[in-house]
């Protein structure tokens, strides 16, 4: 922690604040697994479990009017960016009181007034609206930057080299953070490029970049103050590579079984929520008292799931509201003939 203590230290009470946040992130999560694995999830559920510092360490430099976009693997970004984790738990269970009404669920959330402008199932497909809120912002001369999270098979889909390149040449205030994790669904980096490191695609299109241990929260907050500071200069995008670990599968109910047991357990032991608590015992913080920032997240989130399950549920007549269509064409498609 020392690095980080001479340069921006946020003082002790901060950090334990955002050990709290990754513990509900933990917490959340387990909340969706368990509603997953009880089918009241509609849909997948794609889980950050062991990639929480990302999403904290980035999150701590964004204000609402930042805007964030992210994956399918979402959740954790858009509770660390400051959403009520009880709508988003009504959104992911189909609930008319979820962020979208129920109309999105978990690869969809959305929650503009806090600068959530979406989540996406379209692997790369937030890369390029990320570019354009980034362009729009530049544009009326707002200080706000947009911040897109992605993982490393995204930058596998040619529109992260278009989105890339556009940002360079216009110079937008966007901040690209990579979730290296190592895998694209089922497939390891390996078996799928040549190329190892995600932050070598920066340098031929002359884009700033680095890449940071993405389970340490200190060194991920350090890299994200630094590049939201450079991007928010007007020096143009930045790629951020956070080299991370899922501790579970690709989504919720995902066997494995193209994983070693020694792979996850060596992974299990990267745990970046393990990693923080002993940097904070380190500074002589009771062990107690971190025990009771953990508990406490799991309270919160048991109580978001008994306060999302009270919504109604979404109703199916809404189903077409809110889309392009206009809703002539969605009432009757046998009417007239
Ligand atoms: C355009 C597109 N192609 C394929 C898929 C299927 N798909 C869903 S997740 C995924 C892997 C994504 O890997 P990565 O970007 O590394 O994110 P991670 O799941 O590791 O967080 C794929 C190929 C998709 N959703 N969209
Ligand atoms: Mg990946």
């Amino acid at each position: 922690m020392r690095a980080v203590i001479d340069t921006g230290d946020p003082g002790l009470e901060e950090w334990k604040r955002l050990f709290g946040q990754l513990w509900r992130i933990r917490a959340f999560e387990g909340q969706v697994q368990t509603l997953a694995a009880a089918g009241e999830v509609p849909g997948f559920a794609h889980l950050s479990t062991g990639q929480e510092a990302v999403a904290v360490g980035v999150c701590a430099h964004l204000g609402r009017e930042d805007a964030l976009f992210t994956s399918h693997r979402g959740h954790g970004h858009v509770l660390a960016k400051g959403s009520d984790a009880r709508a988003m738990l009504a959104e992911i269970i189909g609930r008319s009181t979820g962020l979208c009404q129920g109309h999105g669920g978990s690869m969809h959330l959305v929650d503009a007034p806090n600068g959530v402008l979406g989540a996406t199932g379209v692997v790369g497909g937030n890369l390029p609206l990320a570019a354009g809120a980034a362009w729009a912002a530049q544009a009326r001369g707002k200080a706000a930057i947009s911040v897109v999270f992605f993982g490393d098979g995204a930058t596998g889909a040619g529109i992260f080299h278009e989105t890339v390149n556009l940002s360079v040449l216009w110079q937008l205030p966007v901040l690209f953070v990579c979730e290296n994790n190592g895998y694209a669904e089922f497939t390891s980096r390996e078996e799928h490029s040549t190329v190892g490191s995600v932050r070598a695609f920066a340098d031929p299109y002359g884009m700033a970049a680095a890449t940071v241990d993405g389970n340490d929260l200190p060194a991920v907050f350090e890299a994200a103050r630094e590049a939201t500071a450079r991007v928010r200069s007007g020096a143009g995008p930045y790629l951020l590579e956070c080299m991370t670990h899922r501790m579970a599968g690709h989504y919720v109910g995902d066997a494995q079984h193209y994983r070693s047991r020694e792979e996850l357990a060596a992974v299990t032991a990267k745990c970046p929520i393990e990693r923080m608590k002993r940097r904070l015992l380190g500074l002589a913080v009771a062990r107690e008292e971190l025990d009771a920032i953990g508990e406490a997240a799991i309270r919160e989130m048991a109580q978001a799931v008994a306060d999302a399950r009270a919504g109604a549920p979404a109703d199916p007549r809404m189903a077409l509201c809110h889309v392009y269509g206009a809703p002539a064409l969605q009432a009757n498609p046998g009417a007239g003939e």
